[in-house]
């Protein structure tokens, strides 16, 4: 343990660093846990480590925090050990603040029994108490399927809080925000338990983690396999994943209903569920985010990814041949996509049902649904390409129902190329490619020239969707002066040159593409990237770059100029939006509204680089976080953004303190809140 009082022997910045570093790498005791271990069975070396993981808990639990428990490789179930009883299907490993679980170490009997290596020395937590399971063939027969009678209800738990609190809440006979037909009691767990899981493979549970308590999650390198209800299911806590994979479970893979999520390189591969069978989370006052993560051959019967949260950011991300009735990402709330691919997927891509929509660099290809469909306020879409999606319904490429700006992007082979929205001339679109044209600057109706499309493979059964797959294209740009070739991982040169190429907003930053650019960024998915297709004149590329040759044609000339003459003065900053400023001016901080009066919500907004496209106002109840509006749109009156709100005939809004501020968004989509202040509500 690192104490403060070492401190006080001498608190020279050396001592201090070099306690700090001790402090950095060291988790307090170390708990050792080996099935294969025939010492003393005490946990403190790997030749006396635990043969139970059980026992090891047990240990830990006493230990002061924070406390590491080592595993070696090999096989644990949670009803071995001291303190369960063998075969009992309600024993799990259960978890507590401070701790950190690692496995996949060598052990004992090997060289060096600290060396790590998750795939050689797999640690294995199962569920499968008989270990008499057979394969099932399709995730959906995991929880009927005989040989898992026997198996652990859940494998590893968090389930209590040591502190929680009471809230009594009113509850509503129809929708929320109807008539009051009583109150509950709904019981916040609020003690933390922050946890660590590293390394390990978690198979054939009901449900393999179940965490229903504040704090972190945090798990690295971990496995979940063949678990029937839920790999990990988890309620009130932050969740963080880091190289982990959910393979073939039932139900979702990940259930999530609480504080901020984000997975990073994480496989979602097999598995099998009605809604969200890969991703199901509900964040509602949180963010979700996840990097380089892949959904691949999940099947749901209406989402494989199902989202409601503030804020959900995809970085990276790919879907493909996923089988969704409705649609791969199901989300509500805002929802930005950046680098995305969704292909070759049996139902729609992305369907964002209320929030704002920012796509950016992505490609939706060869979905059989529709590729965007959306009832988002805002809407913005650039620098994508959506090509090959096929549905019965129109707007295979995009169904808005309030309208989208779309620049510099490419709608090609879309079975109905017309874009959908309530009012046609609320899709602003310039510099894209329709292949049924559309009104706008810049747009051009010509064939993309792309490298190669996508097309479904029909097994030599035309008449049975059932066995059909999709082969993934290249949807890169041809060139004659340079095209990267990601199988080949190399630049390539091609017959013909592609006009999308060079046709985006002249005005659009270029961003990394490579040299000669022309001076211009392209359209579609991989414009002003680095890897974006090379400009063609029409002559080799040049020997020499000279300064001041802007679109990269060998000679400093009049097109240089005039590249140079309309960006005159430009800076890259002109590019990155301003912030709208909001102030709550109504209700003030402390003000107590009594009935039967009722509450105005007067806010000032502007933006300094465009205009304020919509203010909102937000009150939540501050002893139950579950309960809020969701946004009281305001009018806009000559002495600012206005809203009242009859709170009086609506027992919802029960007596007590309430949070509100009001939110700005402006014409970029971008979003910020007002200080928020408290006021007080009060009934007769
Ligand atoms: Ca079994
Ligand atoms: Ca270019
Ligand atoms: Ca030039
Ligand atoms: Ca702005």
């Amino acid at each position: 343990m690192c104490e403060s009082k070492r401190f006080h022997v001498a608190a020279t910045i050396t001592v201090l660093l070099a306690v700090l570093g001790v402090c950095g790498t060291a988790r307090g005791k170390i708990i050792y846990v080996d099935t294969a271990a025939a010492g003393e069975n005490s946990g403190s070396s790997w030749a006396d480590a635990y043969n139970f993981l059980q026992d090891a808990l047990t240990d830990a639990n006493t230990a002061e925090i924070p406390v590491e428990i080592r595993m070696a490789w090999g096989t644990y179930k949670p009803d071995q050990g001291g303190g369960v009883t063998p075969g009992d299907r309600d024993a799990a490993f259960e978890l507590f603040d401070g701790l950190a679980i690692r496995g996949g170490f060598a052990g004992t009997g090997s060289v060096d029994p600290d060396v790590r290596n998750n795939e050689i020395y797999e640690t294995i937590l199962s569920g499968d108490l008989n270990g008499d399971d057979v394969d099932v063939s399709n995730p959906s027969d995991l929880s009927h399927e005989s040989t898992r009678s026997d198996n652990s209800r859940i494998i590893v738990s968090n389930l209590e809080s040591e502190e929680n609190i009471e809230v009594e809440v009113p509850t509503t006979g129809g929708r929320a925000g109807g008539p009051v037909s009583g109150t509950r009691i709904v019981i916040i767990p609020v003690s933390e338990v922050n946890v660590e899981l590293d390394g390990l493979t978690v198979v054939a549970g009901s449900t393999a983690i179940r965490k229903l308590t504040p704090g972190n999650l945090s798990v690295s390198n971990c496995t979940f396999r063949s678990n029937s209800i839920s790999a990990i299911r988890i309620e009130w806590s932050e969740l963080t994943m880091t190289n982990c994979t959910f393979e073939r479970n039932r139900g979702h893979a990940v259930s999530h209903s609480g504080d901020n999520l984000t997975a990073r390189n994480c496989l979602f591969g097999g598995n099998w569920g009605t809604n969200g069978a890969g991703l199901s989370c509900f964040a509602l006052y949180s963010e979700v985010m996840l990097r380089d993560c892949i959904f691949t051959g999940n099947v749901a019967v209406w989402n494989v990814a199902s989202c409601t949260a503030d804020r959900l950011e995809l970085y990276n991300c790919k879907f493909t041949g996923n089988v969704a009735q409705e649609a791969c990402l199901d989300t509500s709330g805002d929802f930005f996509a950046e680098n995305c691919t969704f292909t070759g997927n049996i139902g729609g891509a992305i369907d964002l049902l209320t929030g704002r929509l920012i796509l950016s660099n992505s490609l939706i290809a060869g979905n059989r649904g529709q590729a965007i469909k959306t009832h988002a306020h805002h809407v913005k879409i650039q620098n994508c390409t959506i090509a090959d999606n096929h549905t019965d319904e129109d707007g295979s490429a995009l169904d808005t129902l309030y309208g989208a700006t779309v620049s510099n992007s490419i709608f090609w082979g879309n079975s109905s190329p017309v874009m959908k929205a309530w009012r046609p001339a609320t899709l602003m679109t310039d510099f894209c490619n329709f292949q049924a044209g559309w009104p706008g600057v810049g747009n051009i109706k010509v064939d993309p020239g792309f490298v190669a499309r996508g097309h479904w493979e029909l097994n030599g059964t035309p008449n049975d969707p059932g066995d059909d797959y999709w082969i993934d294209g290249d949807y890169r740009l041809l060139s004659q002066a340079g095209r990267w070739d990601p199988m080949a991982e190399t630049w390539v040169k091609d017959e013909e040159t592609s006009p999308c190429i060079d046709a985006g907003d002249p005005n659009s930053p270029i961003g990394r593409e490579p040299f000669p650019t022309g001076g211009r960024v392209n359209m579609g998915a991989y414009g002003a990237g680095e890897k974006a297709s090379k400009t063609y004149f029409g002559d080799p590329a040049c020997d020499v770059i000279l300064a001041g040759d802007i679109n990269g044609d060998c000679i400093v000339d009049e097109l240089d100029l005039a590249i140079l003459e309309s960006h005159w003065m430009m800076r890259g900053e002109d590019f990155i939006n301003k912030s709208p400023v909001v102030t709550l001016i109504e209700p003030q901080d402390g003000d107590q509204i009594t009935w039967p009066d009722s509450i105005l919500f007067r806010a000032e907004a502007h933006d300094p680089d465009g205009e304020i496209e919509r203010v909102s106002f937000h009150i939540f109840r501050i002893t139950d976080t579950r309960t809020r509006t969701s946004g009281l749109r305001g009018q806009q009156e000559p002495n600012g953004w206005e809203r009242e709100l009859d709170w009086q005939s609506n027992n919802s809004y029960g007596e007590g303190e309430w949070r509100v501020w009001a939110e700005a968004t402006d014409n970029e989509g971008e979003v910020v809140v007002s200080p928020p202040v408290v006021i007080t509500l009060i009934r007769p």
